[in-house]
């Protein structure tokens, strides 16, 4: 009972109602002095439970490392993807297995000169790998000249002519040749000369995984004075071996005179490599205006 409701029934006993209150007259004196004597105990009370409170707050701190905590599982960091190195390689340049160190020079000059040969054109691309048959060098060069003056006009009118070559080196138990040489030109022209490799053409593969590279090009030769098509011819070198489509390109996508008909293959598809066939059809296909 508290304070206040013990007082007020206290007070209800003292009154003119003395004789039917519950308490004596004499209560709020006895009751008194009972609150008295509870309040060091109270105190005391008081004063050991801010003590526990203040001893826990500075226990649990040092006790806890001693219980092995509870801790939720991890989830296993997702796995980060290897971030690509970065390589001279052009796109498509390697496929398979077996080659290495494919490079597709910034200078083919000095590409040709590190490896101790020389072209009878210049220089315009050159790209080195390692296979199992060693090291590889393909230089694409090419020359424009004077052609023969044209007999068919009077005075004979100035021709040019554009010669373009394919080479491919070799260095195999450390002695150095030429394996494949490929040559096209287009000579005395008294028109408009077109004689150029495709850029970024040139590329080497394993496609059919024998760890031989086979190397990938194309170019275009043209004498016109109009629209007409030009010759187009991919070709593919590996370990010596040649595989050509011929065929024929517009030069301008917006300037075309009908439809152009398939590249012919040289051998016949069914003598290809699966893997080579698929990739020079799907190349050709991709490069070549048909119109
Ligand atoms: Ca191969």
């Amino acid at each position: 009972m508290e304070r206040p409701e013990l007082e007020a029934r206290v007070r209800e006993a003292l009154s003119d109602k003395a004789v039917r209150a519950p308490v004596s007259p004499h209560a709020w004196a006895k009751v008194d002095r009972t609150i008295r004597r509870q309040r060091p105990w109270r105190r005391g009370v008081l004063i050991a439970a801010a003590c526990l409170l203040g001893a826990a707050l500075v226990a649990v701190p040092l006790v806890w490392p001693v219980f092995p905590a509870r801790q939720a599982p991890v989830r296993p960091a997702p796995a980060v993807p290897p971030t690509p190195s970065t390589t001279t390689t052009p796109p498509d340049a390697k496929a398979g297995t077996g080659l290495s160190g494919v490079e597709l020079a910034g200078d083919p000059v000095a590409a040709a000169r590190r490896f101790g040969v020389s072209t009878d054109g210049r220089p315009v691309a050159a790209l080195s790998w390692e296979d199992r048959k060693g090291r590889n060098l393909v230089v694409l060069s090419s020359r424009e000249e004077q052609g023969q003056p044209d007999p068919s006009t009077t005075p004979a009118s100035p021709t040019r002519s554009a010669r373009l070559w394919a080479d491919h080196f070799t260095n195999r138990n450390g002695a150095t040749g030429r394996l494949r040489m490929v040559r096209d030109h287009e000579l005395d022209c008294p028109y408009d000369l077109t004689a150029e490799f495709r850029p970024r053409s040139l590329r080497v593969t394993d496609l059919d995984g024998d760890g031989i590279g086979e190397v990938l090009f194309a170019y275009t030769l043209q004498c016109s004075s109009d629209v007409s098509p030009a010759t187009f011819k991919l070709l593919l070198l590996e370990d010596g071996r040649k595989y050509i489509i011929r065929g024929q390109t517009w030069l301008d996508r917006l300037a075309t005179a009908g439809h152009l008909g398939e590249g012919v293959p040289e051998p016949s598809y069914r003598d290809w490599p699966a893997p080579l066939r698929r990739q020079a059809q799907s190349l050709y296909d991709a490069w070549v205006i048909r119109g």
